[in-house]
């Protein structure tokens, strides 16, 4: 039997480096022996420069993947906090016929939304009837496409394929893909998978039995854009994965129910929130709901947590997303992947996203992505 007095790590110990029992749980995991620390302090003190141990001791990114079909993990030295990984090579940007009219950013070698740009800091538009009567047919055109999309989710199908059928399908509309471009978006949907919160990029991963997806889909018709996602099982799916999801469709449910003229934006969140509690999940930040008409993200910006300070009451002729994303667990912070778009939950659990386009009426509020009613 022999033991072996390993002595604190740290190159700044401030108790003088003492024999110390706290292992690097990531060395541990990748055989690399010795890496102690006498505590908390010193482990999360020295992890800048101790991490880089843990890439010089992973395999590169080209032998990373055991099926060795060309496919790999773009960041293998990125530390994800769950289990997704992204299966690159992208598929070559896909084209969108000429004669389909597309949003200025479409054009552009940046991406840059400069028409959003140029409106920030105005007030919501008000449409006319002609300009709603275009916003009718942009959602309709998107819950069709969303329908498609949605019918092809089983394991083996990869996002990427999905991704095929909903440019087709929107092009065939004469409709350009509003994801497109958008920012640099490399692809015409979102999809995101288990702990990704939103904004996935569609690649080569195959989806498996158990995972959930929301399918997220925009597009641009005669001179409007339409938005709206959904969450997926694929196959059978666990327990907390189907109160989740019955959890985030309940949040966005209550939440169109108090649209209406003379409604406050910040009071959408205040009914988002307890429910959201209520059954043991958190309420993401980073992202909003938000304005959409003949641009995909103006004013006004809508937060789906309680104690907001969003700005604006509803009118007549507003149009705009609720689109709560909802994480199982108490944490709603979001850590995105280097692809600077995959936004994810930080402790790896799962998130997931509804989303509809509103119309505020004389009366009320009028669901124009809404689906085929399920009541009865
Ligand atoms: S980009 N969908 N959505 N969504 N963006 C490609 C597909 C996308 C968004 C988005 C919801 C709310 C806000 C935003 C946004 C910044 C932060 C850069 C201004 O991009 O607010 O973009
Ligand atoms: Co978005
Ligand atoms: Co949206």
């Amino acid at each position: 039997m022999s033991s072996v007095t390993v002595l604190c790590q740290s190159t700044n110990c401030p108790h003088g480096n003492p024999p110390s029992k706290l292992e690097c749980p990531t060395c541990n995991k990748l055989g690399i022996r010795g890496s102690f620390f006498c505590g908390q302090e010193c482990f999360k003190g020295n992890w800048k420069t101790h991490k880089i141990i843990h890439d010089l001791a992973r395999p590169p990114a080209t032998t990373a993947n055991p099926l060795q079909d060309g496919t790999f993990n773009p960041f293998v030295n990125y530390d994800y906090t769950g289990t997704l990984r992204p299966v690159y090579p992208l598929t070559p940007k896909r084209e969108v016929p000429a004669h389909i009219p597309r949003p200025d950013y479409a054009i552009s070698e940046d991406g840059v939304p400069t028409a959003e740009i140029k409106r920030s800091g105005q007030p919501p538009r008000l449409l006319d009837t002609g300009e709603i009567e275009k916003m009718r047919t942009a959602c309709r055109f998107g819950r069709e496409v969303l329908d498609i999309a949605a019918a092809m989710v089983r394991p083996g199908v990869s996002t990427d394929e999905i991704d095929a059928v909903v440019h087709q399908a929107t092009i065939e509309r004469n409709a350009y893909p509003s994801p497109l471009n958008y920012r640099n978006f490399p692809k015409s949907l979102c999809t995101s998978i288990n702990e990704s919160i939103c904004h996935g990029i569609p690649d080569r991963r195959k989806l498996q039995e158990g995972d959930i997806i929301n399918l997220d889909i925009s597009l641009y018709y005669d001179g409007f854009h339409s938005d709206l996602n959904a969450t997926y099982p694929v196959g059978e799916i666990d327990e907390d994965s189907k109160k989740l999801i019955r959890t985030t469709r309940q949040c966005l449910d209550e939440a169109i129910k108090v649209c209406k003229p003379g409604a406050l934006f910040r009071d959408i969140g205040k009914v988002i929130e307890p429910i959201a509690r209520a059954n043991g999940c958190a309420v993401v930040r980073t992202y909003t709901g938000h304005g959409i008409n003949d641009l995909f993200h103006t004013a006004p910006n809508i937060p789906h947590y309680a104690k907001n300070k969003a700005v604006g009451t509803m009118k007549p002729g507003m149009c705009f997303t609720i689109e709560p994303m909802i994480n199982l667990g108490s944490n709603w912070d979001v850590q995105h992947w280097p692809d600077n778009w995959t936004a994810t939950t930080v402790d790896g659990k799962r998130s997931a996203q509804f989303e509809e386009t509103l119309l505020i009426t004389e009366t009320g509020v009028e669901v124009l992505t809404a689906g085929k009613s399920t009541d009865l």
